[in-house]
């Protein structure tokens, strides 16, 4: 799916603002909100989440459907060619009305959708975009569906407990608040009626020479031409054809920490669009992740698009600065914990040469303890599908994208054989959706490791680990031979392996010279004991930290206003241990540290 540009043939217009917003009810809303204005409406910006723009628990703790209007009046000159009508996601489901007809329905909260609005338009026009934001077994990412499964049931059998009990609301599994809302930018875009659909890239590297395979999905007829230009603007290489192999002599290349992009110009008839994209190629082999064919070391962490106020909407200036701390630290690479994150966020990282782990919502798919159901409980393969294919689509062409993550801590353990079967077709759906065949893993959480059918089933083993924490927590001498012990069991596999996530809950400002849990010296003190395990072992080919930064999880008793796991706060400032990475991750090159 093609990012929206503005350019010689196509109009673009963004509709981010204050919107008229409204909450409605779990079931659904008023038919008339999306015929008539609102009578008294709220106002909320757009794009953000709408949870934190308001006080009071009905915005914070809202269940079900919102509902956000806008009146549009589009120019006349534009109705002549094909209006487009696009969300970059909208979070976690939508349906999106336009003078009261229904023109699109979405599911997921994480990724672009786009409608063709020509035969709704009018003189005036009523946008009405419907938002809910329920999680379930059958949502990406998981809600528990078992009421309010957290009251304990020796509560007393009072009327005012009993209702409480019904209420329905949201029970997310998983570790970050359920914001909601219209999340990344709503934009029109025009383009002939002929136009260019899609465009897909493939790289490689032949000798000094860049390899460029394209294919142009086209709609309509037009004569076609792709042109590809350099960094300074020289034109390099041309086809004429919708499909074809073009050859950049002595091409530069796109490596981690010194992005080079090229740009395909392709005009079709009277459409235009230019797609970036870099030369380079990513393999494994053996234990090693090979970036232009050299083994890469990934230094960097796990993510969340998260901040004060927007909650998880699309901030460009914190991604900046994101992007900035991540120079500071000498890290190269994140993960797009939990969910694919905004479409700006990978454009950021092909400039600026951050490498990025694409992962799909799918967090939530374990069991609970005392569960006999397992697998059979959830009802998401089809939309797993669904949304694996939906993020190679949009993600295929970025350089930064060197590898999928298909789900982040399953329960790959407790019915081992159920697992295998749920997500080794799904191995195989994204090895074949992207062309570029990247390499595929899924992350695994801290369980009897031995038992795992789907690890051993992936491109790369990833594994989130809290000795240290939640095992042997506070015992840093234990947790480093606990460590040491699995490894072992890893280096067996001959495949290389990563540590996508591990961390101490750190509360900035706290401190103590013998380290404590939740201390600054705790967190520090830690990652050199786990930091030494890793450097032990030729196989592993990275270190992820949890988390970057400090962010916003639902309210209980293990989190002090959110995870505090970041090696920045919430607001983006250096806890001890960010000091203790930036001077270890400056001795470690991106390449060539494990032979
Ligand atoms: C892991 C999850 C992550 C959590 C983290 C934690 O993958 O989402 O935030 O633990 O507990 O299990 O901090």
């Amino acid at each position: 799916m093609l990012y929206p540009e503005m350019n010689v043939s196509r109009a673009l217009i963004d509709l981010s603002g204050i919107w008229e917003f409204q909450l409605a009810q779990a079931e659904g809303f008023k038919e008339k909100w999306t015929k008539v204005p609102f009578e008294h409406p709220e106002h909320i910006a757009v794009p953000a989440s709408y949870n934190d723009q308001k006080e009071g628990t009905q915005f914070r703790d809202h269940y079900g459907w919102a509902v956000y209007q806008k009146k549009l009046e589009i120019p006349v000159m534009l109705k002549k060619e094909r209006v487009v009508l696009r969300f970059g996601s909208v979070t976690q489901a939508a349906r999106v009305y336009l003078n009261g007809t229904l023109i699109c329905t979405h599911k997921g909260g994480f990724l672009p959708f786009e409608v063709e609005i020509n035969p709704y338009l009018e003189e005036e026009n009523l946008l009405c975009v419907a938002v809910d934001n329920r999680v379930n077994y059958g949502t990406l990412p998981i809600g528990n569906e078992a009421g309010a499964a957290f009251f304990g049931s020796d509560l007393p059998d009072i009327e005012s407990v009993r209702n409480m009990k019904a209420r329905p609301q949201n029970l997310p599994n998983f570790d970050f608040f359920n914001y909601a809302g219209i999340h990344r930018p709503v934009k029109l875009y025009t383009t002939p009626w002929n136009y260019i659909k899609d465009i897909t890239i493939v790289p490689d590297i032949e000798g000094t020479d860049g390899i460029v395979q394209y294919q142009i999905d086209c709609e309509g007829s037009g004569d076609l031409h792709v042109e590809i230009y350099d960094e300074a603007g020289q034109k390099v290489c041309e086809g004429f054809e919708p499909e074809g192999t073009l050859r950049i002599p002595d091409a530069h290349l796109w490596e981690p920490g010194n992005a080079y992009l090229y740009q395909a110009c392709v005009t079709f008839g009277e459409d235009s669009y230019t797609q970036s994209f870099g030369i380079r190629t990513v393999r494994v082999e053996g234990t090693r992740f090979l970036i232009n064919n050299k083994p890469f070391y990934f230094k960097g962490f796990g993510k969340h698009e998260d901040s004060a106020v927007h909650g998880r909407g699309l901030d460009e200036a914190l991604n900046v600065k994101d992007l900035s701390l991540m120079n500071w630290l000498h890290a190269n690479s994140f993960r797009t914990s939990h969910y694919p994150y905004s479409e700006e966020m990978m454009n950021l990282c092909d400039r600026e040469g951050i490498v990025v782990i694409d992962e799909t919502p799918a967090v939530g798919l374990n069991f609970g303890w005392d569960d006999t159901e397992g697998f059979a409980k959830f009802r998401t393969k089809e939309h797993h599908e669904d949304v694996i294919r939906d993020m190679i689509a949009r993600d295929k062409n970025h350089p930064c994208v060197v590898m999928w993550s298909i789900a982040n801590e399953p329960d790959t353990e407790k019915q081992p054989q159920a697992s295998y079967d749920y997500f080794k077709p799904l191995y195989d759906l994204a090895h074949a959706c992207d062309p570029q065949d990247r390499p595929v893993t899924l992350v695994i959480c801290q369980n009897d490791y031995i038992r795992d059918l789907v690890a051993p089933a992936m491109d790369v083993i990833c594994f989130n680990r809290y000795y240290g924490w939640y095992v042997y927590g506070g015992n840093l001498e234990i947790s480093k031979e606990a460590f040491e012990y699995e490894m072992k069991y890893w280096a067996e596999l001959g495949k290389p392996a990563m540590i996508t996530e591990y961390g101490a809950d750190t509360v900035a400002g706290l401190h103590s010279a013998t380290p404590n849990m939740f201390t600054e010296e705790y967190q520090m003190e830690y990652y050199r004991a786990m930091n030494a395990v890793l450097d032990q072992c030729p196989f592993i080919i990275g270190e992820q930290m949890w988390n970057f930064a400090d962010f916003a999880t639902i309210q209980g008793v293990m989190r002090v206003d959110g995870n505090k796991k970041g090696l920045f706060t919430r607001d983006r400032r250096p806890k001890l241990a960010a000091h203790y990475f930036r001077q270890r991750w400056e001795e470690i090159p991106d390449f060539g540290y494990k032979k």
